[in-house]
């Protein structure tokens, strides 16, 4: 914790940056970093980068409105660089251009994170929003109510709503100090939660009907072409939570998700509910994760992607 309260001493522009299409937990780390910074060293320049836009039902939170866009930044010219919740250095997308030669501090919680920063803070946690509570006070940070609500939401994106196994003692004990700050846990829930667009619906009702259980795996599987999305009007946000709704059938012990993009690049999402370790199925295609939650993008066709994930389980 020294080492990294030394460095962002030194720094005097510093650049956050964010995982691609970003969720609760990158953007509430990271915002609870920004305003935290902001508040410590009013005097350096701190920017949070995201390559693609904060999602709607993330962007109450106050403070986003901060989050800087790659085309906002003239004049890169940063010293350091922290990753949030970025499993590789690739995650960030296109904000890695902005970071030249700065240090890199990173800071995640994906078991599948090969340390690829000059100094690595990675733990299996919750979350990166739980780990970014304890480095704020490692850091002397006080934390605000801004920064507890950003850091709140972080905690229920990744343990869906407290409902993970990520969820331990610690996790409580840090939601707890968050309400004792003023978090409203009803009013972060309802507006995370309870703010799906029409298209999102009615992506999830597709899915339910036409999703297929392969029964001596216990599997549950969608597949869902870049045509199907587009004859319902919805985009990739829309298909957030269908991999975990495939769970939901009593006899899943592990589900499957592909989404073709508009490339025809297959995005696969799992989730496991019990001892399945989908980060390893996940690693066969070149993707990652954790051992109940992991992705990957592939070329390979829907039906080899559903071979080869069988053969594995
Ligand atoms: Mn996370």
């Amino acid at each position: 914790m020294i080492e990294i309260k030394d460095k962002i001493e030194q720094s005097s522009n510093i650049i956050i940056a964010g995982h691609i299409n970003p969720d609760g937990d990158t953007v509430g780390a990271g915002l609870a970093l920004l305003l935290g910074l902001e508040n410590k060293y009013p005097n350096k320049r701190i920017d949070f980068v995201l390559q693609d836009s904060v999602p709607k039902n993330i962007s109450f939170l106050k403070g986003t409105e901060k989050i800087k866009k790659i085309e906002d930044i003239v004049n890169p010219n940063y010293d350091l660089a922290i990753f949030v919740d970025s499993a590789t250095v690739e995650r960030v997308g296109k904000v890695e251009r902005l970071m030249g030669d700065a240090f890199k501090i990173n800071i995640d919680h994906h078991i599948s994170n090969p340390k690829y920063g000059d100094i690595n803070i990675v733990e299996d946690i919750s979350s990166t929003s739980e780990l970014m509570h304890s480095i704020l006070k490692g850091l002397d940070i006080e934390i605000t109510l801004e920064m507890g609500e950003a850091i709140y939401l972080g905690l229920v994106n990744d343990t869906g709503n407290f409902a993970h196994s990520n969820v331990t003692n610690k996790t409580f004990l840090v939601a707890s100090e968050l309400m004792r700050l003023g978090v409203n846990n009803n009013k972060i829930v309802n507006d995370f939660f309870k703010t799906k667009s029409l298209q999102r619906m009615k992506v999830l009702g597709k899915a339910l009907s036409e999703m297929k259980f392969i029964q001596d795996k216990n599997l549950m599987y969608f597949n869902l072409s870049y045509e199907g999305l587009k004859n319902l009007d919805a985009i990739k946000d829309d298909t957030e939570g269908v991999v975990e709704e495939l769970l939901n059938y009593s006899d899943s012990e592990v589900s499957l998700f592909l989404r073709e993009d508009e490339t025809g690049k297959i995005k696969g999402s799992m989730r496991s509910k019990h001892d399945i370790d989908v980060n390893k199925i996940a690693g066969i295609f070149g993707g990652g994760g954790h051992i109940k939650a992991a992705g990957f993008t592939t070329e390979l066709s829907p039906d080899e992607i559903l071979k080869r994930v069988v053969e594995n389980l």
